[in-house]
């Protein structure tokens, strides 16, 4: 019987994927689980459970309690927010991750998902179309986290037959939750400041090309890297996903087609250096190959859907 715990589900991707899961596999099966003691209303619809991550107690008696038998750990500091709390975000991007992974090497659960990121490239990996397997050397504190980290998971696959999955995650966009502190944000923020008719300030210069993606293909993409058989999934560490690679003139010349009067100006902050050291865009033949990956979602189309979605208040949960 598969029992699933989302650690993080407060964020920008716990909270969609929670409401994926609960869809596929019955809202008592999946377990939504965060530091914050209050419950966010798209986290209702089944049960919830108060944990910080690095308590090892506590999290270990929330998965004898419920019976755990997968975890999503997606609980972690963005590039942004890290570099201004190295320490901390070192702390909890790998006590979190030891944490569940030693579940799971101790049998207590039988399979762990933990996001990795575009970040652990760096300034000397080719910046087109990134390889699978390149130069890495991050420059960032969370870079180095989630680097550290895939290398973690592939030990632990390798020496202790933990069953470990990982995506690499290129910078998110939604609307049903807003991301916090990371350097693709830009690309969601955006459209906040379209719906209110606002000059958008960008943190980014306008020909800075970052790779993302519609948050419906990445919940797709990490639900169908877990369901897929054991033998398929081949890399240990993580798995490259492309997405779409846009600059922030491009999708703010896509934004303007709705809506004409829509101005924006380009102030570059410290996140420019940080974008400046990820790559354009990456190759995820691997994923094609190993699990069948195809994304769904363009530019056109999630600028289309962001515009009808997003609220002027902010936040839609
Ligand atoms: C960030 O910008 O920090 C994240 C990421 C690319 O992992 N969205």
């Amino acid at each position: 019987m598969k029992k699933i715990m989302v650690i993080g589900a407060s964020g920008q991707i716990g909270t969609e994927l929670v409401v994926a899961l609960r869809e596929q596999f019955g809202h008592e099966n999946v377990v939504a689980s965060d530091v914050k003691d209050t419950v966010k209303e798209a986290l209702k619809g089944g049960p919830y459970e108060q944990v910080d991550v690095m308590d090892n107690e506590a999290l270990k008696a929330a998965v004898n309690k419920h019976a755990i038998t997968e975890i999503y750990l997606l609980a972690a500091l963005l590039s942004g927010t890290a570099e201004k709390h190295p320490e901390f975000a070192w702390k909890l991007n790998m006590e979190g991750l030891f944490n569940v992974l030693n579940l799971a090497k101790d049998k207590v659960i039988k399979k762990v998902f933990w996001p990795s990121s575009i970040a652990v490239f760096g300034p000397n990996t080719p910046k087109n179309n990134t390889p699978q397997y390149t130069i890495m050397e991050p420059s960032t504190v969370y870079g180095i986290s989630k680097l550290a980290g895939e290398r973690w998971c592939e030990y632990y696959a390798k020496q202790y037959d933990v069953d470990v999955r990982s995506i690499r995650y290129p910078g998110l966009i939604s609307y049903t939750s807003l991301p916090g502190g990371g350097t693709t944000d830009y690309a969601v923020d955006i459209f906040y400041s379209a719906k209110r008719n606002e000059k958008y300030s960008c943190f980014l210069t306008e020909k800075t090309a970052l790779p993302m993606m519609y948050m419906e293909d990445a919940i797709r993409a990490t639900i169908s890297l877990m369901e897929a058989p054991r033998d398929t999934i081949k890399i240990k560490s993580s798995y490259n996903l492309g997405g779409i690679s846009f600059t922030p003139e491009e999708i703010y010349a896509e934004i303007k087609k709705s809506k004409p009067d829509f101005e924006i100006e380009y102030t570059p902050d410290f996140r420019q250096k940080i974008a400046d050291s990820w790559p354009s865009s990456i190759d995820d033949t691997d994923a094609q190959n190993d699990w069948g990956w195809k994304g769904k979602y363009n530019l056109e189309k999630l600028c289309k859907i962001m515009l009808e979605n997003v609220l002027d208040t902010g936040i839609n949960v």
